[in-house]
C-alpha cells in the first residue's frame, strides 16, 4: 500500500492546550506523524509519496467558501491585531443567536467558525491543513487510477471539522474531502468508516442529508466523551440521508470484544450499502494506552481491524485521524494497514 505523506505537517505546532484551567503540552503534536512515518518505512509496506496540488475548488465541495476564506487568512489577521502566540476562540454563537451575519470582529469570526477552545490556531495551521487536504485528494485520485488502497499520513486530523467550523484539533475534513472527490471522480456511493475513539461530528454534519455517502462511526458515548453534542445512536440522517448515518456509541471502558462486535455491525451495514469506495477515518486513540481516551485495544488487535475492512473488498483510502500514545501510534497504524494487505 502506498502512503501519501504530508511533509508540511510540522508547520502546525501548537504551544499548548488547556486542561482544567491549566496550560498543558498539546496532545496533537508533530511527533505523532514522525512516528507513523518511521513505522511505515520500517515495515516497508510500500512507497511514500508527496501529494499533488489541487485548487481550493476541491475543498469548497465540502467546506463553505466563507470558512475557507476566513481560515486561510486567520492567523495573519490575528497577528496584525497584535495577537501573540497561538489564537484561541473565546465567544460562540449558540441557540437563538445569528450565524448568517459575518461579524467584522476577528474574535467573533473565530467563534463563529469553531466549536471548542481546544484547537489552537498556529502560524502554520493553514499550511499544514491545506497540504493535508492535497494528500487526501491525491489518495482519492490514486483509487480512481487503479490502486486498491492508499494511506494518507497527515496531521492535523480532520473528522471533527465540519462544513464551516474547526474543533477537536481539526481544521479541514480530509476524509470528507476525499469522499467527495471519489464521488466527483465517478463513484455512485462512498462509505466512510470512522474508527477513531471520538465521534466524527464534522463528517456526520457534512453528509447528514445525503444518501451518496454512508457514514458509520464507532466511538465513545457522547454522554461522557468528546465531542459530547453529537454521536448518539438515534442520529440516522435527515431528508434523503435518512438511513445513511450509523452511530455506534460505546461506553468508556468498553472491552475489545464488544468493540469488535460493533465493528462487525458497522461493516455489515457498509457491505449492504455496496459502496464503490471506502474511506476509513483511522484514529488509533482506541488504544489501551491512549492518554485522552478510554477503550482498550492492544497493539496486537489492530491487524484484525485491517482484515475486517479488507473483507469488504472495496477500494479503500485510510486517512489518519487521532491517536495520542506517541510511542505506539506507528505500530498500531501499520498493524491496521498490514492486516488489510494480508487478508
Ligand atoms: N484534555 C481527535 O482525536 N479534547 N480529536 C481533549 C484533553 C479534544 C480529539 C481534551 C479531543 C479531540 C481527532
Ligand atoms: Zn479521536
Amino acid at each position: 500500500m502506498k502512503t501519501i505523506y504530508n511533509a508540511a505537517h510540522r508547520e502546525h505546532q501548537a504551544e499548548y492546550e488547556f486542561f482544567r484551567g491549566e496550560k498543558v503540552a498539546a496532545f496533537e503534536k508533530f511527533e505523532r506523524a514522525d512516528w507513523v512515518l518511521s513505522a511505515v518505512r520500517a515495515a516497508a509496506i510500500g512507497e511514500v509519496l508527496a501529494p499533488q496540488s489541487f485548487d481550493d475548488a476541491a475543498i469548497t465541495r465540502v467546506h463553505s467558501q466563507r470558512y475557507v476564506d476566513f481560515l486561510s487568512g486567520a492567523f495573519a489577521e490575528y497577528r496584525s491585531l497584535g495577537g501573540a502566540g497561538d489564537a484561541f476562540p473565546s465567544v460562540w454563537s449558540v441557540r437563538g443567536m445569528r450565524s448568517d451575519v459575518l461579524p467584522k470582529s476577528f474574535a467573533a469570526r473565530m467563534g463563529l467558525f469553531s466549536f471548542d477552545s481546544g484547537t489552537p490556531l498556529t502560524a502554520g495551521s493553514w499550511i499544514a491543513a491545506r497540504a493535508g487536504a492535497d494528500c487526501a485528494l491525491t489518495g482519492a485520485d490514486m483509487l480512481r487510477d487503479g490502486e486498491r488502497s492508499a494511506f494518507v499520513l497527515t496531521r492535523p486530523p480532520g473528522h471533527h471539522a465540519g462544513s464551516d467550523f474547526f474543533g477537536g484539533y481539526c481544521f479541514l475534513n480530509n476524509a470528507a474531502i476525499a469522499a467527495q472527490r471519489l464521488l466527483d471522480n465517478g463513484c455512485k456511493r462512498v462509505a466512510i468508516l470512522d474508527v477513531d475513539y471520538h465521534h466524527g461530528n464534522g463528517t456526520q454534519e457534512i453528509f447528514y442529508s445525503r444518501s451518496d455517502v454512508l457514514f458509520a462511526s464507532i466511538h465513545g458515548d457522547p454522554l461522557t466523551e468528546y465531542p459530547f453534542f453529537l454521536g448518539h445512536a438515534d442520529e440516522a440522517g435527515e431528508g434523503d440521508g435518512v438511513g445513511f448515518n450509523v452511530n455506534l456509541p460505546l461506553p468508556a471502558g468498553t472491552s475489545v470484544s464488544a468493540w469488535f462486535a460493533a465493528l462487525d455491525s458497522a461493516i455489515s451495514r457498509i457491505a449492504q450499502y455496496r459502496p464503490d469506495a471506502l474511506v476509513v477515518s483511522l484514529g488509533v486513540d482506541t488504544f489501551e494506552g491512549d492518554p485522552i481516551s478510554h477503550f482498550s485495544l492492544k497493539t496486537s488487535d489492530y491487524p484484525a481491524l485491517g482484515k475486517a475492512i479488507a473483507k469488504l473488498d472495496v477500494p479503500s483510502l485510510f486517512v489518519l485521524e487521532g491517536g495520542y500514545a506517541v510511542a505506539e501510534i506507528g505500530e498500531n497504524v501499520v498493524g491496521v494497514l498490514r492486516g488489510f494487505a494480508s487478508r
